[in-house]
């Protein structure tokens, strides 16, 4: 297994829709595991394969409660999910994303959804989920859609939270490039 290194928002490649897997094969097994010591090292109770920057139609998911305890651990993997069924009534989380960390904002989704997918044995299963397991599968089925849970919020909020993180990434790629005034300019620009 592999930790692998999670994009974070700017980057393009969380706004591309991922493809659907041919099936569930050794690759895709090693790529679901990679994604659930990457999920539980960051740690969070979900990824989607586009957060590592593999545009293929694959999520984790442990949304078991004492995540610390490994006895308790309740890992998921889903390959090519569907949505078939979602209930009229809604339901509120305070979503999180690995791709942009340190935000929390409330988003509005159904509360209760079936989904269809392939299991880590590639046989067609299907689960109905409430609570968090649904909020936790829509985020990441979205996330395969190139939909970010900022998308979901006011326009003004997710335009704020946009622009934080276009300056971050611009303050990174300038001390990356070692340039010696980019503190000065920084504080100068205020
Ligand atoms: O997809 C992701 O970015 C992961 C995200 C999943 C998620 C969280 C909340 C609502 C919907 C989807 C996270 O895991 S953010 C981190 C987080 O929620 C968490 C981290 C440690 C313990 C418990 C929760
Ligand atoms: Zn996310």
């Amino acid at each position: 297994m592999a930790l692998r290194p999670i994009l974070i928002l700017p980057d393009k490649r969380l706004r591309q829709k991922a493809q659907p897997v041919a099936a569930v094969d050794d690759e895709i097994r090693v790529l679901m595991d990679d994604m659930l010591e990457t999920m539980y090292a960051a740690p969070g109770i979900g990824l989607a394969a586009t957060q590592i920057g593999e545009m293929k139609r694959v999520l984790v998911l442990d949304v078991a409660k004492r995540q610390e305890e490994e006895a308790s651990a309740h890992p998921m993997a889903f390959a090519n999910p569907e949505v078939l069924w979602t209930s009229d009534e809604f339901s509120t989380y305070n979503e999180g994303c690995l791709s942009i960390p340190e935000i929390y904002e409330e988003v509005e989704r159904p509360a209760r959804i079936r989904v269809g997918y392939l299991d880590r044995d590639n046989k067609r299963q299907e689960i109905e989920a409430d609570g968090i397991l649904a909020t936790c599968l829509q985020h990441e089925i979205d996330h395969l859609n190139g939909v970010l849970f900022i998308d979901h919020i006011s326009r003004l909020k997710r335009e704020m939270i946009s622009k934080k993180f276009i300056k971050a990434a611009k303050r990174e790629a300038e001390d990356a490039s070692g340039e010696p005034e980019a503190e000065a300019k920084r504080q100068s620009e205020g």
